[in-house]
């Protein structure tokens, strides 16, 4: 089958409306991508966090699911000092880059209070210089966007990775947000919250259109793409991920399973049987190794010759 010819994508937005501030985040995209083209730089679209489902139009209850963000917002540090342009599309308050090194930690035990000013503690000194010089060194190769719904990541994936048409194989999408395989269509939602004297409640979920098809050859046709393939069943992980590159033609699918997905990963592409692996060792682990670092890295590489075969044809 051709996936393009599956046209419920293009009913999936008509049915969906845009998320707000849509047309002055599109705007702020499209700069990125015109200025990094201009300069033939590298530009790297990466999806983070979970994606909400909601069961009202006036949402006061949704479906969501486990990412935090940590795969996302820890690729996004390495691709910016790997050189790239960063668009970090991702959910609102999940994990972003630089700022998740200090998550779970209070600012008033950072800070000593002295008589005429307040100031970093001396513990943490030394790491709060080295996270902000890098934020500062970054930041202005960062774009950050965020999301909420599945339907405003869905609009936000779809702008974003034409926008990014104009840098050819320049672009680079990683594509791991959590995305739901199932939501409830704009006409079939309530409008109002759901009330619980009409008793227990049943719901119906819809299938989410695979957007990966229109994205692989409409949206970024020239693009380089690498999804993220989640399983819980270790025994499906290789055939799945294989099954998803089959389907849609893209460059890699990267595997990984709930519970090792900080320490391993397979890395799927049309050529290598079996699947290239990375596996983070106690040692590395326990040095503060992320397995993120070493699964940008191989990318990259893959992005260079992908470039290099563009270039010559
Ligand atoms: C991933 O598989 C990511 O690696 C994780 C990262 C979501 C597991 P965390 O945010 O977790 O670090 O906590 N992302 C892709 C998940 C996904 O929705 N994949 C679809 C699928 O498996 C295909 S596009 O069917």
């Amino acid at each position: 089958m051709d996936h393009s010819e599956d046209l419920n994508w293009k009913i999936f937005f008509e049915e969906n409306s845009k998320p707000s501030h849509f047309d002055e985040n599109v705007k702020l995209i499209f700069e990125v991508c015109q200025q990094a083209a201009i300069k033939k730089h590298r530009v790297a679209l990466v999806t983070s966090g979970g994606t909400t489902v909601p069961l009202e139009q006036n949402t006061v209850r949704f479906i969501d699911n486990f990412s935090a963000g940590t795969r996302g917002s820890a690729s996004a540090e390495y691709f910016l000092e790997a050189g790239y342009q960063v668009i970090f599309l991702h959910r609102s308050k999940s994990l972003e880059p630089y700022s998740r090194h200090l998550v779970g930690r209070s600012i008033f035990d950072m800070i000593e209070i002295l008589p005429e000013n307040i100031i970093i503690g001396q513990k943490h000194q030394v790491e709060l210089r080295t996270l902000t010089e890098k934020y500062q060194q970054y930041k202005c190769n960062l774009l950050m966007i965020s999301f909420n719904s599945l339907s405003d990541y869905l609009w936000l994936l779809q702008a974003t990775t034409q926008k990014m048409q104009i840098l050819g194989p320049l672009a680079l999408l990683y594509l791991a947000a959590a995305v739901s395989d199932f939501y409830i269509p704009a006409s079939q939602m309530p409008c109002h919250k759901i009330q619980s004297s009409g008793g227990p409640l049943s719901l119906s979920l819809q299938l989410v259109p695979k957007m990966l098809a229109p994205l692989v050859t409409l949206w970024a046709p020239n693009a380089f793409i690498v999804s993220f393939k989640l399983e819980t069943n270790e025994t499906l992980l290789e055939s799945k991920s294989k099954e998803s590159l089959e389907k849609y033609h893209h460059h890699v699918v990267i595997g990984n399973l709930l519970h090792s997905r900080k320490v391993y990963v397979i890395l799927v592409d049309r050529s290598s049987s079996p699947p290239e692996e990375i596996r983070l060792s106690d040692s590395e682990l326990e040095s503060g190794v992320e397995i993120e670092s070493k699964i940008v890295e191989n990318l990259k590489e893959r992005h260079t010759k992908y470039y290099a075969n563009h270039k010559t044809g």
